[in-house]
């Protein structure tokens, strides 16, 4: 038997990958031609021999969204047909200004939307991180705050999430993965389970669909960001505060540094600025 049919494939690897027909999974051969990543909605012919079931994807849909990497020199979609990015943060370890300004300029390069889980709410928290979650919370960025392991605030978050097609991206150890097992009740190999002790515990991302019409997608820890390939005015955009007051400087070409009448040094001075936004502002648009 040998049928087309359209599925979504969930998880891929360097030349294959898995995708979901139904409630079945099935191994799938993809061409290189088709650019095939996690997410994306394709045509395979079935091929339903006597001892297994398996696949080869002949065509990929048209995406309504592409998460995209900025690696040096290119520009690679990492996940297809997402609505959403959470950027899972913690107190420990402590996820970076840094890093969570990065990801607010890659959802606005990939124009998808994007919130905070503030994970492990559990510990204590020091003050920095305390300041930091006020930050994002006054600059409009959601925040939903849960203990995955505890299990405080996945209701919410199940509720924030309901209708939505969204990526976890954090550092590794932030919780993704003990979230991920938590929305889906599967276990997934997080790092309190594993023996070995590399830097990632998860290797690939994996789609998952939950009731609700929740999709997650659980990805591996980012260490790098590159988003040096970023149009300077894609950059500026993610940072609004700066974008807004930028508009009442004195001279157009403002690089807001020490010109005169510089709106943005005005609101770095009355505190309208954060510092580490406004730092991280100048060292991404100096391509870092
Ligand atoms: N205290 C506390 N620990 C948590 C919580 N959520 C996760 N952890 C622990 O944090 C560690 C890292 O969790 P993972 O889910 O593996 O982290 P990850 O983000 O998937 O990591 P990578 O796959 O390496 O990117 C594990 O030891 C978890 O048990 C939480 O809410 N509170
Ligand atoms: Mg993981
Ligand atoms: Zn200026």
């Amino acid at each position: 038997m040998e049928k087309v049919q359209t599925a979504r494939v969930i998880e891929f690897y360097s030349n294959s990958c898995m995708v979901r027909l139904g409630d079945m999974n099935i191994p799938c051969l993809t061409p290189k031609k088709l650019d095939i990543v996690v997410g994306d909605e394709v045509e395979i012919d079935v091929i339903n021999d006597s001892s297994e079931i398996k696949g080869k994807i002949v065509k990929r849909h048209k995406r309504r969204s592409a998460l995209k990497r900025f690696l040096k020199g290119s520009v690679k979609t990492y996940a297809a047909n997402l609505t959403h990015i959470g950027i899972i943060c913690s107190p420990i370890p402590e996820t970076p200004r840094r890093f969570i300004d990065k990801w607010l300029v890659l959802a606005n390069a990939s124009n998808l939307s994007a919130f905070i889980v503030a994970n492990k709410s559990d510990q204590t928290y020091s003050k920095d991180y305390s300041g930091k979650l006020d930050l994002y919370e006054t600059l409009g960025v959601n925040i939903v705050e849960i203990s995955a392991k505890e299990g405080g605030g996945i209701e919410k978050l199940k509720n924030f999430i309901a209708m939505k097609s969204t990526i976890f991206v954090g550092k590794s150890g932030a919780g993704k993965s003990t979230i991920t097992s938590k929305l889906t009740g599967k276990s997934l190999k997080t790092q309190s389970l594993k023996k070995s002790r590399g830097l990632h515990t998860t290797s690939i991302s994996s789609l998952y669909s939950v009731e609700k019409n929740i999709e997650i997608i659980d990805s591996p820890g980012t260490r790098d960001l590159d988003i040096s390939n970023i149009k300077k005015i894609d950059i500026l955009s993610a940072f609004w505060e700066i974008n807004e007051a930028s508009k009442n400087c004195k001279f157009s070409d403002c690089k807001h540094i020490d010109e005169k009448n510089c709106a943005v040094q005005l609101g770095l001075k009355t505190n309208k600025i954060a510092t580490s936004r406004y730092n991280n502002f100048l060292d991404f648009i100096n391509n870092e």
